[in-house]
């Protein structure tokens, strides 16, 4: 786990609250300046072991407004919809447009389709080039939770696209949006990790945890999430395998492929548990798509 220094220009108060550290306060700063909502990164600091009361401390004193934990119960009705590509007469391939996605696994419970060619070479590298610059310069992780505990449960960089950010970005929203039969409006922007060797993302669930104060008012943005898309930008030498432990299927990364899987409800019974695999060799890249029940703004 590395640290940067705070930039100069990054106002901290005199005495920061216990494992606050400026770091720490430097890489929330890089966060919500990527253009991440409040409630959304309080959600992912959750994600990667923060308590919730040192995250709450920290978004405020780099300025983010929270709303209160007194939020109401949410529910967890399963989707009466999905995304889900059109695979009722075992097509090979699927037309996106301007492109042929080759269909390579689907499997029912959970659900989990992996797809072949959905980016040229080309386009995977100008998404690796266009979010270079933009990655947060402190790992994720050095996290405490009531305390003192350092978390590794995700040992990535990562930023953010706004949605049609680019032209490459706009292009692959269309495609996914044609792949996945689910309006293009209803993704969140594109998220881009790269993890460097020895990385990894350890195992969780992509939808909002209905118990977690916070989750009511990331709901207003769009509803539940109710699929991801994980789209491999390079190919790590060794390792990096995107993992489903209960459905023993490890998926592995291969330039312009991409593995699909969706959960109708938020629960543990969708199987939908995941991780990505330690990278052993190399470096790995993927861009994210998290689709939301409705439209995400
Ligand atoms: O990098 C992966 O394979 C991976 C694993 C688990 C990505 C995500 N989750 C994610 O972006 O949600
Ligand atoms: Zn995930």
């Amino acid at each position: 786990m590395s640290h940067q220094a705070p930039t100069d220009n990054f106002p901290l108060p005199q005495d920061l609250p216990p494992g606050l550290t400026p770091e720490l306060m430097q890489w929330v700063r890089d966060q919500a300046a990527s253009g991440l909502a409040p409630t959304v990164l309080l959600h992912a600091m959750r994600d990667v072991g923060w308590g919730e009361e040192p995250a709450r401390q920290a978004l405020s004193l780099a300025g983010m407004t929270l709303p209160s934990t007194a939020t109401p119960a949410v529910s967890r009705q399963p989707a009466q919809h999905l995304p889900e590509p059109d695979l009722e007469h075992q097509p090979c391939s699927i037309d996106v447009g301007d492109r042929q996605v080759q269909v390579l696994v689907s499997m029912d419970h959970p659900r989990v389709v992996v797809f072949a060619n959905l980016l040229s070479h080309e386009e995977c590298e100008a998404l690796i080039a266009d979010a270079h610059p933009r990655m947060a310069r402190s790992l994720t992780v050095a996290t405490q939770s009531g305390g003192e505990e350092v978390n590794d449960d995700r040992t990535s960089q990562g930023m953010f696209f706004q949605r049609g950010e680019t032209e490459v970005v706009r292009r692959l929203e269309e495609r996914i949006a044609r792949l996945l039969r689910w309006p293009l409006e209803n993704g969140e922007g594109l998220q881009v990790l790269h993890y460097g060797p020895g990385a990894e993302y350890k195992p969780h669930h992509d939808y909002f945890a209905p118990h977690e104060p916070g989750t009511p008012t990331i709901l207003r943005r769009g509803g539940q999430r109710v699929a991801t898309l994980v789209i491999y930008l390079n190919e790590p030498a060794l390792g990096g395998a995107t993992t489903f432990p209960e459905a023993q299927l490890q998926v592995v990364p291969r330039r312009g492929n991409a593995v699909f899987f969706s959960y109708d409800r938020p629960d543990p019974s969708t199987r939908t548990l995941h991780g990505g695999a330690p990278v052993r060799e190399g470096e790995k890249w993927i861009a994210t798509k998290w689709l939301r029940e409705r439209e995400f703004r």
